[in-house]
């Protein structure tokens, strides 16, 4: 039985992948590297400091803890300056209908981010209220694919890891779920989460009934 559902927030609630992508580019020109959408998508669900490792890696870019820490602060300003505007106009397709029916069958239901602006993000979409839970990047010591958020979440709800379901868009979410025992429904704009255990494009008619079926 499904007790608790848990989102991820970037790519499930609101699309503001792309807003990450487009201040990493700049952060990447800044060690002389091209960012492409194919490298975008490894970073999609990982921690901002453990995105910058991965770029300068990428980049064979050698930076000091100093230089590190400042670049994560531009890339946040940036970020932040580009997602002023979101407002629960930003809400992907299904998402206050799905939450509403899942909330009224008597699930619980709690966001799983590693994004260190989730509790501020879901403020801007006048989200806030309709979870039981938030676990942000400032509440776990490991990133996705690390189970921790996850577990924290479930913990929070006061349910068994294996009684809650992930709603995950990334590679690195969805294997953090199933470490943390749970079932998984993919995101998916094009293409398939490999690991997920069943994919959509959105939680357009999807509801409480729908998880039951497929994930208990
Ligand atoms: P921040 P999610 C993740 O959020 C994003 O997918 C990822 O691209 C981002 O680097 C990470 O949050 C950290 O975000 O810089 O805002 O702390 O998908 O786990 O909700
Ligand atoms: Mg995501």
């Amino acid at each position: 039985m499904i007790r608790g559902v848990i989102f991820d927030l970037d790519g499930v609630i609101t699309d503001t992948a792309v807003y990450h992508y487009q201040s990493w580019r700049r952060i990447a020109t800044e060690v002389n590297f091209d960012l492409t959408e194919e490298h975008n998508e490894q970073l999609k669900g990982v921690s901002r400091a453990e995105s910058l490792d991965r770029i300068l890696g990428w980049a064979n870019a050698l930076r000091t803890e100093e230089e590190k820490a400042k670049l994560l602060v531009q890339k946040n300003e940036h970020y932040l300056t580009l997602i002023e505007s979101l407002n629960d106009k930003d809400i992907l397709p299904g998402i206050v209908a799905f939450l509403e029916n899942i909330r009224s069958a008597g699930i619980k239901t709690a966001v799983g981010s590693s994004s260190k602006n989730a509790h501020f993000i879901l403020n801007k979409l006048r989200l806030i209220d309709s979870f039981d839970a938030v676990v942000d990047g400032n509440m776990v010591k490991q990133t996705k694919p690390d189970p921790e958020v996850f577990i924290l979440a479930a913990q929070l709800l006061g349910l068994q890891q294996q009684e809650c379901i992930v709603v995950e868009d990334a590679e690195a979410g969805v294997l953090a779920a199933k470490a943390a025992g749970m079932k998984v429904l993919g995101i998916t704009a094009h293409g398939q989460l490999h690991q997920a255990d069943l994919c959509t494009h959105n939680l357009l008619e999807k509801d409480a009934q729908f998880i039951q079926q497929f994930f208990s």
